[in-house]
């Protein structure tokens, strides 16, 4: 990366800044040096650029013509309470507008419980739809032609039994399943880095991804056996680098596990497709999908393909949902609508624009149709759909294209070195770099380095609440209970469990497809949480063990007076009380989107408290006896999916019932402001929504632990 400028430009400069440009030049996250000004010399040494698209290396897109030959698919992910109501979503949507589908599933669906499972009842029909069997799937696409309209479905954990009952939907609606098109998720690695919607160990989960590749390059032409995500890396802190390292290093070990199941590279690699977040760094996301692409085909000629399709990276595209604000939230259609356009240069083939009201409950119809129309003004009005590639050439875009290839190959390199993806997760390295960057980027906006409009700069005096899509849990378990009670009534439950017994010897043997297995299983119309059992009885449940980085967010503050400020009031605090602060961090029920969690539990431990944090998926009684177990003083819920009117209000019961409502509740992340009084009334003592920042949270804590004290 050189750091010259232009001597003619350097002189004007120096003149109009009163000193040297050198302090224009911003290092991002990504380690790499922004410059205030790119020329033709910055193109030196760049192999790609006299490249077209439709040929290798891609990085000017996959197709040819792109949209110029047929726009990306305007693809909405959506999916609440029942399989009717979603349903009837998915209709609204197609007819006005959206192109392809993409179902959002209940986290029950996720973990592999069916709804009547003690262990998911804050989360039944809450942040998707509940699918428990055939019969569900079937009203799910009731109307809706599966042979036309290209279906993704994001499942990982659940994903033999959810692709089944897919497989057997179809069938009964007369499309046979190698008509059907779409995606399936099926990334089971960066559930284990980031998103954490597994149920098995990572071995037979790796079995279950390659079994999924092996049936669908064998039965299902139409059909892209995964969706590699890095979307979910980003969300969760990684920096871009790290986001296209990790997912196309991810890509590379799904190959590999591919080939040693013995398949031909060309049978499958033209269905492998892509997952990215779309961040508001808007120059660098649209490098960021140019230079995926170049990698990708780099990564993929290693393996000797015989068709130039194998080289090819196709990828759908999410808006960003951690950008958007629950603070003055119209700003977050402006947002979106940026980050749409940075997926749109960058050359996605399909997206998903957030709705605005994403950072506070699930859309509702108008913001759900602001969304989709983002999409369609993009599409119909600005003409950024009528050329093919229309950043090729641009000095920064090209530049920034090749630090970004050479900055996440060098990543990538090092994963190698660790022995492939699989065996780097299993160190938990991977995982520890995101929780770093995501620990200094809150550092970054609390100080107030990354200017977030209308959170940390240029506040609303007062916020007007807005409308919120409320989902009635209690209505959708019972109703989803209803619906299992019929279906166990009339099966033949021979069928059934001879069905059952035979995925679990297939899941034990190592021997025969999973799904095949199970699309026997869902034809006898086993439930998708007997299919999970099944396979469990076989793998095992995996457990994964809580750690916090730490060091991270305390030195990125410095002798910054705000926090010495906190250490300061905090030694106070450990004084009056005897011992430093305890605080455990905890998330309950099925949500596993633990960022904000985890960087609480790092920001705190460095400031001094005296952290714990809990496993993932605790029900509020295991919360409750770890909380007193650890004589904590103060018990923090981190909940982002919405079980939080169920959840928390239980977990403040239990303590109570242990002897130990002294322990002071507080709640953080997705809560809408309507829900705060309920959960005050519930005995919560402080709700932190979205955008709060770290130091006031914490002082808040001390405040009340002082309060408590005194009273
Ligand atoms: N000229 C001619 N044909 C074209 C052109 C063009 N310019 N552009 C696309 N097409 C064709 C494609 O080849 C494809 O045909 P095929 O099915 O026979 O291969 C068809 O039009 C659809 O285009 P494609 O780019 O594949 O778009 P999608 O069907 O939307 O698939 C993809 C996008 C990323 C591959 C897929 O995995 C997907 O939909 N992922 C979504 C994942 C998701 O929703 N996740 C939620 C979190």
């Amino acid at each position: 990366m050189s750091m010259s400028f232009p001597d003619e430009w350097k002189r004007i400069a120096e003149k109009e800044l009163k000193g040297d440009p050198i302090a224009l030049v911003r290092k991002v996250p990504e380690g790499i040096e922004v410059k205030p000004i790119y020329t033709a010399s910055d193109l030196d040494g760049i192999d790609h650029l006299d490249t077209l698209p439709g040929m290798s290396p891609f990085v000017r897109g996959p197709k040819a013509t792109m949209y110029t030959g047929r726009p990306w698919t305007i693809r909405q992910y959506a999916g609440f309470s029942t399989a009717e109501a979603s349903n009837a979503f998915y209709r609204s949507a197609l007819s006005s507008g959206q192109k392809g589908l993409s179902v959002a599933f209940d986290l029950a669906t996720h973990r592999g419980y069916d709804s009547d499972h003690p262990r998911v009842l804050g989360d039944v029909g809450k942040a998707g739809v509940a699918i428990d069997s055939v019969e569900d799937m079937k009203i799910l696409f009731d109307g809706i032609p599966l042979g036309e309209t290209s279906v993704s479905m994001t499942m990982n954990g659940a994903i033999i039994p959810i692709l089944a009952t897919f497989i057997v939907a179809g069938e009964e609606q007369g499309i046979p399943r190698e008509a059907l098109s779409g995606t399936v998720q099926n990334d089971i690695l960066k559930e284990f880095m980031v998103r954490n919607t597994y149920i098995y160990p990572p071995e037979p989960s790796m079995r279950i991804v390659a079994d999924i590749i092996a049936f669908t390059a064998q039965n299902m032409p139409r059909f892209n056996s995964i969706s590699i995500s890095g979307y979910h890396m980003q969300e969760a802190g990684a920096t871009l680098v790290q986001e296209l390292a990790f997912t196309l290093a991810d890509g590379r070990e799904y190959v590999r596990s591919a080939l040693a199941k013995g398949l031909n590279i060309d049978d499958f690699a033209g269905r492998l497709s892509f997952f990215f977040a779309i961040g508001m760094n808007f120059f660098m996301e649209a490098a960021k999908l140019r230079a995926a692409r170049l990698i990708w085909s780099r990564v993929m000629a290693e393996f000797n393909p015989k068709m130039q399709l194998s080289l090819v990276l196709r990828t759908h595209c999410q808006t960003s949902g951690v950008s958007l604000q629950e603070h003055d939230p119209y700003n977050n259609i402006v947002r979106t609508a940026y980050e749409a356009l940075a997926a749109v240069l960058g050359g996605t083939q399909s997206l998903h624009t957030n709705s605005f009201d994403e950072a506070i409950a699930l859309p509702t119809e108008f913001s759900a149709r602001i969304a989709r129309n983002t999409q369609l003004i993009l599409q119909h009005e600005t003409g950024v759909a009528d050329v093919v590639d229309p950043l090729a050439g641009s000095y920064y875009v090209e530049r920034l294209t090749d630090d970004l290839v050479k900055a996440a190959w060098q990543l990538m390199e090092e994963v190698e070195e660790r022995g492939g993806m699989a065996n780097a997760i299993a160190t938990g390295w991977p995982k520890r770099l995101i929780e770093e960057s995501a620990t200094r980027k809150q550092a970054a906006i609390d100080r107030g380095d990354q200017v977030i409009v209308g959170v940390n700069r240029f506040r609303l005096e007062q916020e007007e609440p807005i409308d919120i899509l409320e989902i009635d849990n209690s209505t959708v378990r019972a109703s989803q209970i209803r619906r299992l009670t019929d279906i166990k009534r009339s099966r033949d439950s021979k069928s059934v469990s001879s069905a059952l017994a035979r995925l679990t010897r297939v899941a034990q043997s190592g021997e025969g497809n999973l799904l095949e297995a199970a699309i026997e299983a869902a034809r006898s119309r086993a439930t998708v949480g007997e299919m999970s059992d099944a396979m469990r009885q076989a793998f095992g449940d995996h457990q994964a063990i809580p750690d916090v980085v730490s060091s991270v967010y305390g030195p990125a503050y410095g002798n910054d007076a705000e926090f010495t400020n906190l250490v300061s009031r905090l030694d106070e605090v450990s004084q009056a009380i005897g011992v430093r602060p305890k605080i455990m961090v905890a998330k309950l029920g099925q949500d596993g989107h633990d960022r904000g969690a985890k960087v609480i539990a790092s920001a705190f431990g460095d400031m001094g408290f005296d952290v714990v944090a809990g496993p993932l998926f605790q029900t509020p009684a295991e919360a409750a006896a770890m909380a007193v177990q650890a004589k904590v003083h103060v018990l923090g819920v981190s909940s982002l999916a919405a079980g939080h009117r169920t959840l928390v209000p239980q977990v403040v019961r239990e303590l109570k019932l242990a002897g130990a409502g002294g322990i002071i509740v507080v709640c953080g992340g997705v809560v809408p402001r309507q829900d705060y009084e309920e959960l005050f009334r519930s005995g919560v003592a402080a709700v932190f929504g979205p955008g709060t920042n770290v130091l006031e949270a914490a002082m808040a804590v001390l405040d009340l632990i002082e309060g408590r004290r005194r009273n």
